[in-house]
Protein backbone atom coordinates (compact mmCIF):
# COMPACT_ATOMS: atom_id res chain seq x y z
CA UNK A 1 0.00 0.00 0.00
CA UNK A 2 1.40 3.44 -0.61
CA UNK A 3 1.58 5.85 2.01
CA UNK A 4 0.52 9.32 2.09
CA UNK A 5 4.19 10.66 2.62
CA UNK A 6 5.74 8.71 -0.25
CA UNK A 7 2.69 9.88 -2.74
CA UNK A 8 5.08 11.60 -5.69
CA UNK A 9 2.95 13.00 -8.60
CA UNK A 10 5.87 15.04 -10.20
CA UNK A 11 5.35 13.30 -13.94
CA UNK A 12 1.12 13.93 -13.56
CA UNK A 13 1.73 17.66 -12.81
CA UNK A 14 4.25 17.80 -15.57
CA UNK A 15 2.45 16.22 -18.33
CA UNK A 16 -1.24 17.44 -17.12
CA UNK A 17 0.45 20.90 -16.98
CA UNK A 18 1.48 20.87 -20.95
CA UNK A 19 -1.47 18.92 -21.30
CA UNK A 20 -3.62 22.26 -20.67
CA UNK A 21 -1.91 24.31 -23.29
CA UNK A 22 -2.66 21.41 -25.48
CA UNK A 23 -6.64 20.33 -24.90
CA UNK A 24 -9.52 22.22 -23.29
CA UNK A 25 -8.76 21.35 -19.60
CA UNK A 26 -5.63 19.67 -20.32
CA UNK A 27 -7.91 16.14 -20.77
CA UNK A 28 -10.36 14.52 -23.49
CA UNK A 29 -12.75 13.87 -21.32
CA UNK A 30 -14.50 16.50 -18.49
CA UNK A 31 -14.29 14.26 -15.43
CA UNK A 32 -11.05 13.19 -15.79
CA UNK A 33 -10.04 16.90 -14.73
CA UNK A 34 -10.88 16.03 -11.70
CA UNK A 35 -12.39 18.97 -10.79
CA UNK A 36 -15.37 18.19 -8.58
CA UNK A 37 -12.85 16.26 -6.37
CA UNK A 38 -9.88 18.71 -6.74
CA UNK A 39 -6.00 17.78 -6.43
CA UNK A 40 -3.52 17.02 -9.38
CA UNK A 41 -5.17 14.80 -11.98
CA UNK A 42 -3.03 11.67 -12.35
CA UNK A 43 -1.77 11.07 -15.95
CA UNK A 44 -1.74 7.28 -16.23
CA UNK A 45 0.94 5.08 -18.14
CA UNK A 46 -0.20 1.42 -18.38
CA UNK A 47 -2.94 -0.83 -17.07
CA UNK A 48 -3.56 -4.44 -16.59
CA UNK A 49 -6.28 -6.20 -14.50
CA UNK A 50 -7.34 -4.75 -12.05
CA UNK A 51 -4.38 -2.31 -11.43
CA UNK A 52 -3.62 0.72 -13.58
CA UNK A 53 -0.29 2.13 -13.02
CA UNK A 54 0.47 6.50 -12.63
CA UNK A 55 3.92 8.12 -15.05
CA UNK A 56 5.17 8.31 -11.53
CA UNK A 57 5.16 4.41 -11.21
CA UNK A 58 2.23 4.61 -8.49
CA UNK A 59 0.30 1.64 -8.69
CA UNK A 60 -3.79 1.71 -7.98
CA UNK A 61 -6.32 -1.04 -7.91
CA UNK A 62 -8.53 0.68 -10.15
CA UNK A 63 -12.39 0.66 -9.56
CA UNK A 64 -12.75 3.07 -12.63
CA UNK A 65 -12.22 0.36 -14.81
CA UNK A 66 -12.40 3.08 -18.18
CA UNK A 67 -15.83 3.57 -17.21
CA UNK A 68 -17.10 0.15 -17.51
CA UNK A 69 -15.06 -1.73 -20.48
CA UNK A 70 -12.39 -3.40 -18.43
CA UNK A 71 -14.93 -6.15 -17.19
CA UNK A 72 -12.90 -9.06 -17.46
CA UNK A 73 -9.39 -6.51 -16.31
CA UNK A 74 -7.40 -4.36 -18.07
CA UNK A 75 -5.89 -5.67 -20.98
CA UNK A 76 -6.71 -9.02 -20.75
CA UNK A 77 -4.30 -11.70 -22.64
CA UNK A 78 -6.95 -13.46 -24.76
CA UNK A 79 -8.17 -10.09 -26.17
CA UNK A 80 -4.96 -8.46 -26.50
CA UNK A 81 -3.80 -11.96 -28.59
CA UNK A 82 -7.04 -11.47 -30.67
CA UNK A 83 -6.28 -8.20 -31.62
CA UNK A 84 -2.51 -8.20 -32.19
CA UNK A 85 -4.09 -11.24 -34.86
CA UNK A 86 -6.41 -9.32 -36.00
CA UNK A 87 -4.09 -6.19 -36.76
CA UNK A 88 -1.87 -8.62 -39.01
CA UNK A 89 -4.97 -8.27 -41.13
CA UNK A 90 -5.52 -4.31 -41.12
CA UNK A 91 -6.82 -1.53 -39.27
CA UNK A 92 -10.51 -0.74 -40.82
CA UNK A 93 -11.85 -1.61 -44.31
CA UNK A 94 -14.99 0.55 -44.54
CA UNK A 95 -17.06 -2.20 -46.09
CA UNK A 96 -18.78 -5.57 -44.50
CA UNK A 97 -16.74 -7.99 -42.29
CA UNK A 98 -17.61 -11.12 -40.96
CA UNK A 99 -16.70 -10.10 -37.74
CA UNK A 100 -19.72 -7.28 -37.60
CA UNK A 101 -21.49 -10.67 -38.03
CA UNK A 102 -20.45 -12.45 -35.35
CA UNK A 103 -20.15 -9.42 -32.74
CA UNK A 104 -23.64 -9.23 -33.94
CA UNK A 105 -25.22 -12.64 -33.42
CA UNK A 106 -23.67 -12.60 -29.86
CA UNK A 107 -25.31 -9.64 -28.84
CA UNK A 108 -28.49 -10.44 -30.17
CA UNK A 109 -28.72 -13.92 -28.58
CA UNK A 110 -27.71 -11.97 -25.25
CA UNK A 111 -29.97 -8.92 -25.47
CA UNK A 112 -34.06 -9.84 -24.49
CA UNK A 113 -35.05 -6.78 -26.45
CA UNK A 114 -32.81 -6.53 -29.53
CA UNK A 115 -33.71 -8.25 -33.10
CA UNK A 116 -31.81 -6.39 -35.36
CA UNK A 117 -28.83 -4.17 -34.27
CA UNK A 118 -26.31 -1.56 -35.95
CA UNK A 119 -22.90 -0.90 -34.40
CA UNK A 120 -21.44 2.61 -34.12
CA UNK A 121 -18.60 4.10 -32.21
CA UNK A 122 -19.54 5.40 -29.15
CA UNK A 123 -22.61 5.71 -26.28
CA UNK A 124 -23.00 9.04 -27.51
CA UNK A 125 -23.79 8.37 -30.96
CA UNK A 126 -25.85 5.28 -29.65
CA UNK A 127 -28.34 7.00 -28.26
CA UNK A 128 -28.68 9.96 -30.46
CA UNK A 129 -29.61 7.59 -33.64
CA UNK A 130 -32.01 5.52 -31.00
CA UNK A 131 -33.65 9.31 -30.50
CA UNK A 132 -34.00 9.84 -34.30
CA UNK A 133 -35.43 6.35 -34.65
CA UNK A 134 -38.04 6.73 -31.79
CA UNK A 135 -39.39 9.67 -33.18
CA UNK A 136 -39.28 8.26 -36.70
CA UNK A 137 -41.18 5.29 -35.76
CA UNK A 138 -44.02 7.21 -33.68
CA UNK A 139 -43.95 10.31 -35.42
CA UNK A 140 -44.22 12.39 -32.57
CA UNK A 141 -41.12 14.58 -31.31
CA UNK A 142 -41.05 14.52 -27.66
CA UNK A 143 -39.16 12.74 -25.45
CA UNK A 144 -39.02 12.06 -21.36
CA UNK A 145 -35.62 11.41 -19.68
CA UNK A 146 -34.79 11.70 -16.35
CA UNK A 147 -32.94 14.06 -14.25
CA UNK A 148 -29.53 12.76 -13.29
CA UNK A 149 -29.32 10.49 -16.25
CA UNK A 150 -26.78 10.91 -18.87
CA UNK A 151 -27.15 9.51 -22.39
CA UNK A 152 -24.10 11.03 -23.76
CA UNK A 153 -23.16 14.84 -25.08
CA UNK A 154 -26.00 15.27 -28.07
CA UNK A 155 -27.93 18.32 -27.66
CA UNK A 156 -31.44 16.99 -26.61
CA UNK A 157 -29.90 15.29 -23.85
CA UNK A 158 -28.22 18.18 -21.74
CA UNK A 159 -30.99 18.93 -19.88
CA UNK A 160 -30.58 17.70 -16.47
CA UNK A 161 -27.78 15.30 -17.31
CA UNK A 162 -25.40 13.80 -15.12
CA UNK A 163 -22.11 12.47 -15.32
CA UNK A 164 -19.85 14.97 -16.45
CA UNK A 165 -21.91 17.55 -16.46
CA UNK A 166 -23.63 16.93 -12.87
CA UNK A 167 -19.90 16.80 -11.44
CA UNK A 168 -19.04 20.22 -13.49
CA UNK A 169 -22.15 21.60 -11.86
CA UNK A 170 -23.29 23.17 -15.51
CA UNK A 171 -27.06 24.31 -15.49
CA UNK A 172 -27.07 23.01 -19.12
CA UNK A 173 -24.54 23.49 -21.87
CA UNK A 174 -24.05 26.33 -23.68
CA UNK A 175 -24.21 26.13 -27.51
CA UNK A 176 -27.53 23.92 -26.90
CA UNK A 177 -30.30 25.83 -28.80
CA UNK A 178 -33.64 25.69 -27.05
CA UNK A 179 -35.24 23.99 -30.53
CA UNK A 180 -32.82 21.37 -29.83
CA UNK A 181 -34.16 20.40 -26.04
CA UNK A 182 -37.63 22.02 -26.05
CA UNK A 183 -38.68 18.67 -26.84
CA UNK A 184 -36.93 16.93 -23.97
CA UNK A 185 -38.73 16.36 -21.11
CA UNK A 186 -37.85 15.64 -17.64
CA UNK A 187 -39.07 13.63 -14.65
CA UNK A 188 -37.41 12.37 -11.18
CA UNK A 189 -35.81 9.47 -11.51
CA UNK A 190 -38.36 6.35 -9.64
CA UNK A 191 -41.48 8.46 -9.87
CA UNK A 192 -43.92 7.11 -11.79
CA UNK A 193 -46.53 9.87 -11.30
CA UNK A 194 -44.19 12.55 -12.78
CA UNK A 195 -43.70 10.17 -16.17
CA UNK A 196 -48.01 9.80 -16.15
CA UNK A 197 -48.72 13.78 -15.50
CA UNK A 198 -46.16 14.39 -18.80
CA UNK A 199 -48.00 11.64 -21.17
CA UNK A 200 -51.30 14.14 -19.57
CA UNK A 201 -49.93 16.59 -20.32
CA UNK A 202 -48.11 16.27 -23.64
CA UNK A 203 -51.04 13.79 -25.42
CA UNK A 204 -50.41 11.87 -28.18
CA UNK A 205 -47.10 14.06 -28.66
CA UNK A 206 -44.59 12.08 -26.67
CA UNK A 207 -42.37 9.38 -28.85
CA UNK A 208 -41.12 7.32 -25.76
CA UNK A 209 -38.99 7.07 -22.81
CA UNK A 210 -35.14 6.76 -22.46
CA UNK A 211 -33.96 5.94 -19.17
CA UNK A 212 -30.54 4.22 -17.47
CA UNK A 213 -32.58 1.20 -16.09
CA UNK A 214 -29.54 0.80 -13.18
CA UNK A 215 -28.54 5.11 -12.98
CA UNK A 216 -24.78 5.12 -12.93
CA UNK A 217 -24.55 8.84 -13.65
CA UNK A 218 -26.24 10.01 -10.53
CA UNK A 219 -23.83 7.83 -8.56
CA UNK A 220 -25.43 4.73 -8.29
CA UNK A 221 -29.38 4.58 -8.10
CA UNK A 222 -30.80 1.34 -8.49
CA UNK A 223 -34.40 1.32 -9.70
CA UNK A 224 -37.72 1.15 -6.65
CA UNK A 225 -39.49 -2.14 -7.32
CA UNK A 226 -41.76 -1.70 -9.63
CA UNK A 227 -40.16 1.40 -11.63
CA UNK A 228 -39.44 -0.51 -14.78
CA UNK A 229 -42.57 -2.25 -15.29
CA UNK A 230 -44.51 0.56 -14.21
CA UNK A 231 -42.64 2.11 -17.36
CA UNK A 232 -43.29 -0.57 -19.59
CA UNK A 233 -46.90 -0.10 -18.70
CA UNK A 234 -47.10 3.52 -19.01
CA UNK A 235 -45.69 3.71 -22.33
CA UNK A 236 -47.63 0.42 -23.85
CA UNK A 237 -50.73 2.61 -22.81
CA UNK A 238 -49.64 5.68 -24.30
CA UNK A 239 -48.26 3.88 -27.56
CA UNK A 240 -44.94 5.51 -26.73
CA UNK A 241 -41.60 3.63 -27.00
CA UNK A 242 -39.35 2.24 -24.12
CA UNK A 243 -35.75 2.70 -24.40
CA UNK A 244 -33.18 1.39 -22.16
CA UNK A 245 -29.70 3.27 -21.98
CA UNK A 246 -27.32 -0.05 -21.53
CA UNK A 247 -24.43 1.85 -22.31
CA UNK A 248 -23.25 1.04 -18.98
CA UNK A 249 -25.55 -1.77 -17.38
CA UNK A 250 -25.35 -4.00 -20.34
CA UNK A 251 -23.22 -7.10 -19.96
CA UNK A 252 -22.33 -5.56 -16.32
CA UNK A 253 -25.54 -5.92 -14.64
CA UNK A 254 -26.00 -9.74 -16.05
CA UNK A 255 -24.91 -10.98 -19.69
CA UNK A 256 -28.28 -9.89 -21.03
CA UNK A 257 -28.32 -6.68 -19.12
CA UNK A 258 -30.78 -4.61 -16.66
CA UNK A 259 -33.21 -5.95 -18.87
CA UNK A 260 -32.76 -9.28 -18.05
CA UNK A 261 -31.62 -9.37 -14.51
CA UNK A 262 -35.26 -7.51 -13.92
CA UNK A 263 -36.96 -9.18 -16.87
CA UNK A 264 -38.50 -5.97 -18.29
CA UNK A 265 -37.92 -6.21 -22.16
CA UNK A 266 -37.57 -2.25 -23.85
CA UNK A 267 -38.02 -1.69 -27.16
CA UNK A 268 -34.99 -0.40 -28.12
CA UNK A 269 -31.54 -0.74 -26.23
CA UNK A 270 -28.53 1.25 -26.53
CA UNK A 271 -25.12 -0.31 -25.93
CA UNK A 272 -21.38 0.40 -25.47
CA UNK A 273 -18.23 0.07 -23.06
CA UNK A 274 -18.11 -3.67 -22.39
CA UNK A 275 -19.35 -4.34 -25.86
CA UNK A 276 -15.93 -2.99 -27.74
CA UNK A 277 -13.66 -4.36 -24.44
CA UNK A 278 -11.73 -1.24 -24.50
CA UNK A 279 -11.76 -0.04 -28.18
CA UNK A 280 -14.44 2.17 -29.54
CA UNK A 281 -18.01 0.69 -30.11
CA UNK A 282 -21.53 1.64 -29.57
CA UNK A 283 -24.69 0.14 -31.04
CA UNK A 284 -28.87 0.59 -30.87
CA UNK A 285 -31.05 -2.31 -31.39
CA UNK A 286 -34.48 -3.39 -30.64
CA UNK A 287 -37.73 -4.81 -32.59
CA UNK A 288 -37.01 -5.87 -36.39
CA UNK A 289 -40.06 -3.64 -36.94
CA UNK A 290 -38.70 -0.75 -35.65
CA UNK A 291 -35.10 -1.12 -36.99
CA UNK A 292 -35.84 -2.09 -40.25
CA UNK A 293 -36.36 2.18 -40.70
CA UNK A 294 -32.46 2.41 -40.22
CA UNK A 295 -30.65 3.05 -43.63
CA UNK A 296 -30.29 1.68 -45.79
CA UNK A 297 -33.39 -0.92 -44.84
CA UNK A 298 -35.36 1.63 -44.34
CA UNK A 299 -35.13 6.05 -45.06
CA UNK A 300 -33.82 6.90 -41.20
CA UNK A 301 -30.31 7.96 -41.59
CA UNK A 302 -27.38 7.10 -40.00
CA UNK A 303 -23.63 6.33 -40.70
CA UNK A 304 -19.98 5.82 -39.90
CA UNK A 305 -16.96 5.88 -41.32
CA UNK A 306 -15.33 3.76 -38.25
CA UNK A 307 -18.41 1.75 -37.52
CA UNK A 308 -18.25 -2.13 -36.77
CA UNK A 309 -14.13 -1.85 -37.60
CA UNK A 310 -12.40 -5.63 -37.09
CA UNK A 311 -10.34 -4.37 -34.35
CA UNK A 312 -13.06 -3.02 -32.06
CA UNK A 313 -15.90 -5.65 -33.10
CA UNK A 314 -12.68 -8.37 -32.22
CA UNK A 315 -12.38 -6.84 -28.78
CA UNK A 316 -15.68 -6.85 -28.23
CA UNK A 317 -15.95 -10.74 -29.45
CA UNK A 318 -13.87 -11.61 -27.35
CA UNK A 319 -15.00 -9.89 -23.81
CA UNK A 320 -18.57 -11.37 -24.45
CA UNK A 321 -16.94 -14.59 -24.94
CA UNK A 322 -14.97 -14.30 -22.02
CA UNK A 323 -17.87 -13.04 -20.24
CA UNK A 324 -19.91 -16.40 -21.12
CA UNK A 325 -17.88 -18.64 -19.03
CA UNK A 326 -20.13 -19.47 -15.97
CA UNK A 327 -20.25 -18.62 -12.93
CA UNK A 328 -18.75 -14.69 -14.40
CA UNK A 329 -22.11 -13.18 -12.97
CA UNK A 330 -21.71 -14.40 -9.62
CA UNK A 331 -18.37 -13.60 -8.92
CA UNK A 332 -18.59 -10.32 -9.75
CA UNK A 333 -21.28 -9.83 -7.69
CA UNK A 334 -19.83 -11.78 -4.20
CA UNK A 335 -16.32 -9.80 -5.04
CA UNK A 336 -18.48 -6.00 -5.17
CA UNK A 337 -20.84 -6.98 -2.33
CA UNK A 338 -17.55 -7.50 -0.43
CA UNK A 339 -16.38 -4.42 -1.27
CA UNK A 340 -19.73 -2.62 -0.90
CA UNK A 341 -20.54 -3.77 2.61
CA UNK A 342 -16.98 -3.63 3.62
CA UNK A 343 -17.07 0.14 2.76
CA UNK A 344 -20.40 1.20 4.07
CA UNK A 345 -19.51 -1.04 7.45
CA UNK A 346 -16.66 0.98 8.05
CA UNK A 347 -17.85 4.31 7.06
CA UNK A 348 -20.69 3.70 9.72
CA UNK A 349 -18.04 2.50 12.15
CA UNK A 350 -16.08 5.46 12.06
CA UNK A 351 -19.08 7.80 12.49
CA UNK A 352 -20.09 8.84 8.67
CA UNK A 353 -23.41 8.73 7.47
CA UNK A 354 -23.36 6.62 4.39
CA UNK A 355 -25.55 5.00 1.87
CA UNK A 356 -25.43 2.98 -1.04
CA UNK A 357 -25.42 -0.36 -2.85
CA UNK A 358 -24.18 -2.42 -5.77
CA UNK A 359 -25.63 -4.56 -8.23
CA UNK A 360 -23.35 -7.68 -10.03
CA UNK A 361 -20.17 -5.62 -11.15
CA UNK A 362 -21.39 -2.12 -10.58
CA UNK A 363 -21.37 0.07 -6.71
CA UNK A 364 -21.81 2.84 -5.46
CA UNK A 365 -21.70 4.90 -2.33
CA UNK A 366 -23.04 8.39 -0.54
CA UNK A 367 -21.79 10.67 2.25
CA UNK A 368 -25.56 10.52 3.28
CA UNK A 369 -27.87 8.72 5.43
CA UNK A 370 -30.29 8.26 2.83
CA UNK A 371 -32.13 7.03 1.28
CA UNK A 372 -31.02 8.10 -2.12
CA UNK A 373 -33.81 7.76 -5.19
CA UNK A 374 -32.82 10.01 -7.70
CA UNK A 375 -30.99 12.86 -8.19
CA UNK A 376 -32.43 15.52 -5.97
CA UNK A 377 -31.40 13.04 -3.16
CA UNK A 378 -27.98 12.60 -4.52
CA UNK A 379 -26.96 16.27 -4.53
CA UNK A 380 -27.66 16.20 -0.75
CA UNK A 381 -24.63 14.01 -0.20
CA UNK A 382 -21.77 15.11 1.11
CA UNK A 383 -19.91 16.45 -1.66
CA UNK A 384 -17.00 17.94 -0.24
CA UNK A 385 -16.29 14.95 2.17
CA UNK A 386 -16.35 12.90 -1.28
CA UNK A 387 -13.92 14.71 -2.32
CA UNK A 388 -11.55 14.32 0.36
CA UNK A 389 -12.12 10.59 0.71
CA UNK A 390 -11.59 10.36 -2.83
CA UNK A 391 -8.15 11.47 -2.66
CA UNK A 392 -7.08 9.98 0.69
CA UNK A 393 -8.02 6.95 -1.41
CA UNK A 394 -5.53 7.86 -3.96
CA UNK A 395 -2.41 8.42 -2.12
CA UNK A 396 -3.27 4.89 -0.33
CA UNK A 397 -3.54 3.55 -3.98
CA UNK A 398 -6.88 2.93 -4.60
CA UNK A 399 -8.64 4.63 -7.78
CA UNK A 400 -12.32 5.70 -7.35
CA UNK A 401 -14.09 7.49 -10.31
CA UNK A 402 -13.14 11.53 -9.73
CA UNK A 403 -16.99 12.35 -8.60
CA UNK A 404 -20.09 11.64 -6.38
CA UNK A 405 -21.19 11.54 -9.70
CA UNK A 406 -20.57 8.24 -11.04
CA UNK A 407 -20.42 4.63 -10.58
CA UNK A 408 -17.85 2.79 -9.08
CA UNK A 409 -16.85 -1.24 -11.67
CA UNK A 410 -14.91 -4.11 -10.47
CA UNK A 411 -13.97 -7.00 -13.16
CA UNK A 412 -13.26 -10.44 -12.78
CA UNK A 413 -9.73 -9.38 -12.00
CA UNK A 414 -10.55 -7.99 -8.76
CA UNK A 415 -9.22 -10.56 -5.79
CA UNK A 416 -10.14 -11.13 -2.32
CA UNK A 417 -7.09 -9.17 -1.54
CA UNK A 418 -7.56 -6.06 -3.29
CA UNK A 419 -11.11 -5.67 -1.70
CA UNK A 420 -9.69 -6.12 1.84
CA UNK A 421 -6.50 -3.60 1.12
CA UNK A 422 -9.68 -1.05 -0.13
CA UNK A 423 -11.22 -1.84 2.62
CA UNK A 424 -8.05 -1.25 5.26
CA UNK A 425 -7.27 1.81 2.99
CA UNK A 426 -10.59 3.16 3.72
CA UNK A 427 -10.87 2.35 7.37
CA UNK A 428 -7.46 4.78 7.78
CA UNK A 429 -8.82 7.77 4.90
CA UNK A 430 -12.34 7.67 7.05
CA UNK A 431 -10.94 8.06 10.37
CA UNK A 432 -9.20 10.92 9.67
CA UNK A 433 -12.26 12.46 7.80
P1 LIG B 1 -19.87 7.58 -24.62
O1 LIG B 1 -20.25 8.54 -25.71
O2 LIG B 1 -19.08 8.26 -23.52
O3 LIG B 1 -19.20 6.29 -25.12
O4 LIG B 1 -21.23 7.07 -23.94
C1 LIG B 1 -22.15 8.00 -23.44
C2 LIG B 1 -23.00 7.33 -22.38
C3 LIG B 1 -24.30 6.99 -22.68
N1 LIG B 1 -25.09 6.37 -21.78
C4 LIG B 1 -24.62 6.04 -20.55
C5 LIG B 1 -25.53 5.36 -19.58
C6 LIG B 1 -23.29 6.36 -20.19
O5 LIG B 1 -22.83 6.03 -18.95
C7 LIG B 1 -22.46 7.01 -21.11
C8 LIG B 1 -21.02 7.41 -20.79
N2 LIG B 1 -20.62 7.22 -19.44
C9 LIG B 1 -19.59 8.11 -18.95
C10 LIG B 1 -19.29 7.71 -17.51
N3 LIG B 1 -20.38 7.97 -16.67
C11 LIG B 1 -18.37 8.12 -19.80
C12 LIG B 1 -17.16 8.73 -19.15
C13 LIG B 1 -16.84 10.07 -19.73
O6 LIG B 1 -17.78 10.82 -20.10
O7 LIG B 1 -15.63 10.38 -19.78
Amino acid sequence: MVTTTSFNTTKSEEIFAAAQKLMPGGVSSPVRAFKSVGGQPIVFDRVQGAYIWDVDDNKYIDYVGTWGPAICGHAHPDVIQALHQALEKGTSFGAPSALENILAEMVIEAVPSIEIVRFVNSGTEACMSVLRLMRAFIGRDKIIKFEGCYHGHADMFLVKAGSGVATLGLPDSPGVPKSATNNTLTAPYNDLEAVKALFSENPDQIAGVILEPVVGNSGFIPPDAGFLEGLREITHEYGALLVFDEVMTGFRIAYGGAQERFGVTPDLTTLGKVIGGGLPVGAYGGRGDIMSLVAPAGPMYQAGTLSGNPLAMTAGMKTLELLQKSGTYEQLDRITKKLTEGLLNIAKETGHEVYGGQISGMFGMFFTAGPVHNYDDAKKSDLNKFARFHRGMLERGIYLAPSQFEAGFTSLAHTEEDIDQTIAAAKEVLSSL
